[in-house]
């Protein structure tokens, strides 16, 4: 399929999710049908190929290997949006990608983002074939604005793209603190490994984000972000999870425990029930609580 360069507006995007919530479009394939509204570069349709399970571009070549993964509990109604603006982003961005859609299934646990994110990395970095040297944290329900906000590695340091917000209906863009990496994060498997990739003691909202960048200062590490004027996001309209109210008791104690809470010990954690392989995303529906299900 080629993607059809006509640009939308914020007004379009918000009818198609209210087209998307119609009946019509239930069990309808992931097909990109439209460009992001806020692009400024040219987009012409770019000749592509999938090879070892990625997209990526003809005639010039990525110089990193992405994999994009977008934790989820119930919000396959964000995931739809999600994927019909960011399918189109990374192609405009000549990427070689692949979308992992990181299912917790059983709604009986709370959401666990973090456990989610370690399940995955565990995945990806089993599967050598797919040689991933980048890696993309992304909240289900932000579409990047700006499409020079770059879905690049930086080698030293991670880098956080998300500095400003806007909720669908409200104009304004809205700062976040300055300590915020939650969002979008794009960091290498070095990275990740070094900060022993989240903790996986947090249930529900909020919190497992801070909990990285407490990490993240104590590994000496930096954020880098782009510039201001790119690093924008409009957010999908969603109920707002549970929150955690141990977040600020277990955020106490992040560093103590970071080497032996995280990527180091998620395999006795977690069981990924499911694989799906589809061309245009890898679905992974995974069990976040063997150990209290079994
Ligand atoms: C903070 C949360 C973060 C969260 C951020 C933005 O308060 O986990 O808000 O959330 N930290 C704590 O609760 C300790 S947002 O409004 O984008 O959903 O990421």
């Amino acid at each position: 399929f080629v993607i059809p360069s006509k640009k939308i507006s914020y007004d379009d995007i918000e009818q198609f999710y209210t087209d998307l919530s119609s009946p019509k479009y239930e069990n309808q394939e992931f097909v990109p049908t439209h460009t992001s509204f806020a692009s400024d570069l040219t987009f012409k349709n770019v000749p592509y190929v999938y090879k070892n399970g990625m997209w990526q571009p003809i005639e010039v070549r990525s110089f990193q290997r992405t994999a994009i993964l977008v934790p989820l509990q119930g919000r396959d109604y964000n995931a739809k949006v999600f994927l019909l603006n960011l399918h189109a982003f990374f192609r405009r961005q000549l990427l070689t990608y692949k979308i992992f859609i990181i299912e917790q299934i059983y709604p009986q646990n709370k959401f666990n983002k973090g456990r989610l994110y370690n399940t995955a990395f565990n995945y990806i970095r089993n599967r050598s074939s797919l040689n991933i040297t980048c890696y993309v944290l992304h909240d289900v329900d932000l579409i990047p604005d700006d499409d020079s906000n770059y879905y690049t590695c930086e080698t030293k340091n991670p880098k956080h793209t998300t500095s400003r917000i806007r909720q669908l209906i409200k104009a304004q863009y809205v700062k976040y603190y300055e300590f915020l990496i939650g969002g979008v994060l794009i960091l290498t498997y070095d990275h990740y490994k070094a900060l022993n990739g989240f903790s996986n003691l947090y249930w529900g909202w909020g919190g497992e984000d801070d909990d990285l960048a407490l990490r993240v200062v104590q590994q000496r590490m930096c954020i880098i972000r782009p510039p201001a004027e790119a690093a924008i996001y409009s957010a999908l309209p969603h109920q707002r999870g549970q929150r955690n109210s141990q977040r600020f008791d277990l955020l106490t104690w992040s560093t103590i425990r970071m080497h032996t809470d995280g990527l180091s010990n998620i395999e006795n954690l977690t069981n990924i029930e499911e694989i799906k392989v589809l061309t245009t995303v890898t679905h992974l529906k995974v069990n976040v609580d063997v150990i209290n299900d079994a």
